[in-house]
């Protein structure tokens, strides 16, 4: 008699995208450590304004020979924003079709997440530094059901006059405190950092931004987005400084990522004189391109280089555990391995639009898909019946793999699947009070 796990274990069977051997294992027992860009688009990557670089850090990164850059990356987040973007780098399965994950079911589903995994695997110590307060998309007790063993947030940072902007300590804050902490966790570890400052709405304090002078388009939204965004560009630099100086540099393998868009389709138009674009003629083609956000891996020795490969954060998690040695066939993820010659480059939206390296297709619910042609931006208004017809296929699979992620999740699947070599977290194992003495 089949079970609802049977069609999950088949598509993930299917799904399999084998390891690059040029890749490999190439990062194992390094330190991992991900910085999580918030609300960062990749066209801000060597973007100008008033001829200056916005973000000459991130930009030597990019091109830096031992980084991965991946140039077709894309968001696939809901309403549930960061915390959908969490859920993807963790656990390799979609946010929800409506609202969090992480409020609604993460606080008690069971998870086969990247912590635990790394920790049972490898033998990792896992933290998260965050400068918003611990409850916030209910992470305080969604990172005990991931396995992390530490949360550093916002009571672990200073609290004065100037410290934080709405969201939270400001992100050179988050960085330099949480130096303390970082140097004392157990290595290898797997540590991640999620900035806040460059957040809707973009409000920082001229002195925090000094020297950078904002684009002055109509839109004030639009204005303060460069700003907080060269802001944070300086605090990784900072941060990239102490990691050299401290030695752990040369034992991690950085992984960054922009969680998703921070400027909303409605912002678009006063954007698009500065990616000197018309904006009268800005369409939805557009806008679904501009969904792109950076993913970068970055590890001294690593052999990097511009990667063209469509991809979107479904995918980040069995790309880096492939990196560091982790055989990931026993578990259940949506996503493939970015730089397996088997990866799927097919891109869905949770609003079932989707892209491929050729077409861009608009909201696929309805039976007559709208295409549009990436090479061009053309609207395909009498499509070729053969492609309407492999794009429709395409679009049925990449509906699927979201309808098999829900259900997973909204049944708490996982608890009746314990994949081989894995024990099931307890939550009871961790607690984040008084970590620091
Ligand atoms: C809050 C921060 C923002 O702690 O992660 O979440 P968002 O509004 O981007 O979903
Ligand atoms: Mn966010």
């Amino acid at each position: 008699q089949g079970t609802s796990m049977d069609p999950v274990l088949k598509f993930v069977n299917q799904n399999y995208a084998a390891p690059n051997p040029q890749y490999a294992g190439v990062g194992r027992g390094k330190n991992v450590i991900i910085i999580h860009l918030e609300s960062f688009q990749q066209f801000l990557i060597d973007s100008k304004v008033k001829d200056q670089e916005v973000t000459p850090f991130l930009n030597s990164l990019y091109h830096d020979d031992n980084t991965l850059s991946f140039s077709n990356f894309f968001h696939e987040v809901g309403q549930g924003k960061t915390s959908d973007a969490e859920t993807m780098l963790e656990t390799s399965l979609f946010g929800l079709p409506e609202g969090s994950f992480f409020t609604s079911l993460g606080t008690n589903n069971t998870f086969q997440a990247a912590p635990a995994i790394l920790d049972q695997q490898q033998g990792y110590t896992s933290a998260v530094f965050h400068g918003n307060i611990g409850s916030f998309w209910s992470r305080d007790t969604v990172y005990k059901n991931m396995g992390y063993h530490y949360f550093f947030d916002q009571k672990y940072y200073q609290q004065t006059a100037d410290s934080n902007t709405y969201w939270g300590s400001k992100d050179k804050l988050l960085f330099s405190e949480s130096v303390k902490y970082l140097e004392q966790l157990q290595q290898p570890f797997y540590a991640k950092f999620l900035t806040v400052t460059n957040h809707n709405p973009y409000e920082l304090s001229d002195t925090d931004t000094e020297g950078f002078e904002k684009p002055d388009t109509p839109n004030t939204m639009v204005n303060n987005y460069f700003a907080t965004a060269h802001y944070l560009d300086e605090a990784l630099r900072e941060f990239f400084d102490y990691l050299k100086a401290s030695g752990l540099y040369n034992n991690s393998i950085v992984v960054l990522y922009g969680d998703h868009f921070g400027l909303n389709e409605g912002d678009e138009k006063a954007l698009a004189p500065l990616l000197n674009r018309d904006p009268d003629t800005w369409t939805t083609f557009d806008h679904l391109q501009l969904q792109r956000v950076p993913f970068m891996i970055h590890m001294p020795g690593l052999k990097g280089g511009i990667q063209k490969q469509y991809g979107g954060e479904i995918d980040a998690l069995p790309t880096l555990l492939h990196l560091l040695g982790v055989n990931t066939k026993p578990y259940i993820f949506m996503g493939t391995d970015l730089l397996s010659p088997q990866h799927n480059q097919n891109v869905i939206f949770r609003n079932h639009s989707f892209v491929t390296p050729k077409y861009t297709v608009v909201n696929s619910n309805n039976d007559k898909l709208t295409i549009y042609q990436n090479s061009n931006g053309e609207l395909l208004t009498n499509p070729d019946p053969l492609i309407q017809k492999r794009l429709q296929k395409i679009s049925q699979q990449k509906v699927h793999e979201l309808e098999l992620s829900d259900m997973i999740n909204k049944t708490n699947l996982l608890r009746f699947y314990t994949p081989a070599g894995f024990k099931p977290v307890n939550p009871k194992n961790y607690n984040y009070q008084n970590q620091y003495q």
